[in-house]
């Protein structure tokens, strides 16, 4: 299968996301046929331990038959978990806190067969992504072809070395994340102090300038649309906790009126 994903950055346009916190195939199916563009799942602060790399066949399969992606936060860049999540079939994935050019290109390097015009890292492997599934006698070609890696920028010892991890072969996107970003900077939880906004500006200038797309957060309408006018690609729009909280808060209050 196609990573719409994937392509729909590379060919400038934008999609948007929502994170399931539950890791529910039920939720991963229905946000496909809502028509959420990528499901975003975070190893990094929630989730089974993902070297069960069972839970991600299951998971594929969910966003397979809704039609939508997986985008998976892994908790590190560590080569070995990201090759067992690629193998399952996950297409999309991306590493939090990342420290410098050296440690994105590990990663990425991880992610293909034929890298920078070298052997990759990547490993010829007999799970979901060659045998079935998603396999094929094309395995290695469409692997390479198909695979997006990104990288979070919310560190300062990544923005200290920002354009050599944007000239990273193969980078596919940058996710900026404020909250750590705010940490880093000495502001810690003020996102919208005007060092960290600035900041977060510049690492989108940069990023711009380099031809890598950039992805954040926005949780309503008006942030969304700003994210969409400063050329941001990936948007995450939601989740399933604060749309169930939301949701029933509404209601709660319909009935209290009663
Ligand atoms: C951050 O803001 O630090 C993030 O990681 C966003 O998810
Ligand atoms: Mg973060």
């Amino acid at each position: 299968q196609h990573n719409d994903f994937r392509a729909t950055i590379e060919n400038d346009g934008v999609v948007f996301g929502a994170r399931s916190s539950t890791f529910a195939p039920e939720v991963i199916e229905i946000y496909g046929e809502l028509g959420v563009d990528f499901v975003w799942l975070d190893f990094e602060h929630m989730g089974p331990t993902p070297w069960d790399s069972t839970i991600f066949e299951e998971l594929t399969r969910a966003a397979e038959v809704g039609g939508t992606e997986l985008f998976v936060r892994l908790p590190t860049g560590d080569p070995s978990l990201i090759r067992k999540v690629l193998d399952a079939g996950v297409r999309n994935v991306f590493i939090p806190r990342v420290d410098s050019a050296a440690a994105v290109r590990e990663a990425v390097k991880a992610t293909r067969f034929v890298y920078d015009g070298e052997p990759g890292e990547r490993g010829m492997a007999s799970g979901r992504s060659r045998t079935w599934g998603l396999g094929g006698d094309d395995y290695i070609q469409t692997e390479d072809e198909e695979v997006c890696i990104g990288v979070m920028i919310e560190k300062t010892t990544a923005v200290d070395e920002l354009e050599a991890i944007l000239s990273v072969p193969d980078l596919g996107f940058v996710f900026i994340g404020p909250s750590d970003l705010s940490v880093q900077m000495g502001h810690p939880g003020d996102k919208t102090h005007p060092d960290v906004v600035e900041q977060i500006a510049e690492i989108r200038e940069a990023a711009h300038d380099a031809g890598i797309p950039t992805g954040v957060i926005a949780n309503d309408p008006e942030g969304i649309e700003a994210a969409v006018e400063d050329g941001h690609q990936i948007i995450r729009l939601g989740g399933d906790l604060a749309s169930v909280k939301s949701v029933l808060t509404e209601r709660l209050d319909a009935v209290d009126h009663l």
